[in-house]
């Protein structure tokens, strides 16, 4: 089973860039930009990444983040994820990038963007890995601040093909997203968010009725509703499971328990990610080797998760028709 994960094709469509960040790079960025990390080794670094909930991770996540200041800083990281995608035979990425968490500390949108989608491109020609990015606002701060977020990103408009929602989810409903998203779709800016991962299928319902959202991150308390779970099959709207994510941050007591299956049972079109594998145990492949275990899936289980990453990607028909 496992070289059969190996070596299947696969994209991955829900990842955070910043939580690609392994403790060997941070390390190496933090000294070459002169930043103390409260951090003296890697086992310490390791030890530090135990998680109660998403906030607790999110602290973690941002103060990682922290040492990244140089558009060289920005390609590094990214360049890097992009080897371990083709090691795992991940052919085409869709990448989340939290804008905000650098502007906020005075990093400029452009010196992000550049770096970013400068190690995409070398990706592609050296690596053969394709990849899209998806602009997240962080859902903690308010919409004008996401519509700022938004005026900045115009000019790199090209680079950028969709939009995301992240960060804490529990009382940052949808909702409060409502007119930036009109706007970025206006833009011509997929709209996409992240639902029920702890926050309930109330805020599921916000991300398609009222966001117009055409892929759910995470998704997994949409099964609460069962007239949810119709609509969503109905749009023929994916979710972007991460299973080793849910048990790192406890959203899953175990992955024996984990919902993936149940989803698929119930008709609706899963993908499994890693979400931010530098801090949850695990890149893609061990997240789709460590779910087939737990929940005994088969090769052909397999192969629809595989497939539908590629179907449910943001590439267009003819793109997508090289992988289906
Ligand atoms: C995130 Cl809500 C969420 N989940 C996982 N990683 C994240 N990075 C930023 N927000
Ligand atoms: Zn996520």
């Amino acid at each position: 089973m496992k070289v059969f994960v190996e070596n299947l094709p696969k994209a991955e469509l829900h990842l955070h860039i910043e939580g690609t960040f392994e403790p060997e790079l941070m390390f190496k960025i933090a000294q070459r930009n002169n930043i103390n990390i409260p951090y003296s080794s890697v086992k310490e670094i390791e030890a530090a990444y135990k998680f109660n909930c998403l906030q607790d991770f999110l602290n973690i996540y941002f103060e990682g983040a922290g040492v990244l200041i140089t558009e060289q800083d920005f390609y590094d990281l990214t360049y890097s994820y992009l080897q371990k995608c083709a090691s795992q035979n991940v052919r085409h990425t869709e990448i989340m990038f939290d804008p905000q968490t650098h502007t906020e500390r005075g990093i400029k949108f452009e010196t992000v963007i550049n770096g970013i989608s400068k190690a995409c491109e070398d990706a592609e020609d050296k690596l053969g890995v394709s990849s899209l990015l998806i602009m997240s606002y962080l859902r903690h701060l308010s919409e004008e601040e996401a519509f700022k977020t938004l005026q900045q990103s115009l000019k790199y408009k090209n680079k950028i093909t969709a939009i995301g929602l992240d960060s804490s989810e529990k009382g940052n409903p949808p909702s409060k997203f409502k007119s930036v998203f009109e706007a970025s779709v206006k833009e011509g800016y997929i709209p996409l968010a992240h639902a029920g991962e702890e926050g309930s299928s109330d805020y599921v319902w916000e991300a398609i009725d009222i966001l117009g959202i055409k892929r759910i991150d995470h998704g997994n308390n949409a099964l609460q509703d069962e007239n949810l779970v119709k609509e969503i099959i109905a749009r023929d709207i994916a979710l972007t499971v991460c299973p080793l994510s849910n048990t790192a941050l406890q959203v899953v007591d175990n992955l024996k328990n984990h919902p993936l299956k149940k989803m698929m049972n119930a008709g609706l079109k899963v993908t499994v990610n890693s979400d931010d594998p530098a801090y949850f145990g695990g890149q893609i492949n061990k997240n789709y080797f460590e779910i087939q275990q737990a929940l005994n899936l088969t090769k052909y289980d397999l192969y629809q998760l595989a497939k539908n990453s590629f179907k449910y990607s943001l590439l267009n028909d003819l793109q997508k028709q090289q992988y289906l």
